[in-house]
């Protein structure tokens, strides 16, 4: 059983800028947890700057995986593309989210890839993608 990690745009900064904002955990610190709270499962982990390079690790990646953790990252508010995609996964995809987007300004509290995701975490740092990462694995083996 293998589940895929992406993370969207600018999260390869983590734990160097803001971290007020987004806490002081690498993404290499972060994809490190999930592998070892997955575990027996895999944990396949991609991060991206470019909304098509995502597009494309979800469709070739989807046939293949249990599930999908995603943190689109800023395409969260802006890519119908991005949702088309998750839409199109045949596996349930969950996203999450580090900050509580609903506490923020005015343009992150809709996300356009929410009504086409399973559920979303939003709001707990890095603690999110774990709670993610176990619906995922929850969602997967109800299936
Ligand atoms: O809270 C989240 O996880 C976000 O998806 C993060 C995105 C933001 O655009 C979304 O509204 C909410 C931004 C990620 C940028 O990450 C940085 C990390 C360190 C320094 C600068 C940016």
């Amino acid at each position: 059983v293998r589940f895929l990690v992406l993370h969207g745009p600018n999260l390869n900064l983590l734990g160097s800028r803001e971290p007020d904002v987004y806490g002081t955990t690498t993404l290499a610190e972060i994809d490190e947890m999930l592998a070892n709270a997955a575990a027996p499962h895999e944990i396949v982990s991609f991060q991206s700057n470019h909304e098509g390079e995502l597009i494309d690790k979800l469709q070739l990646s989807g046939p293949s995986v249990n599930g999908v953790v995603l943190n689109p990252g800023g395409f969260t508010h802006t890519s119908v593309a991005l949702r088309d995609a998750v839409q199109a996964a045949p596996v349930p995809v969950v996203e999450v989210h580090l900050s509580n987007i609903y506490a923020r300004e005015a343009f992150r509290q809709h996300s356009l890839v929410s009504g086409v995701c399973a559920g979303v975490v939003s709001g707990f740092g890095a603690q999110s993608y774990l709670l993610g990462l176990q619906a995922v694995i929850a969602l997967a083996e109800a299936s």
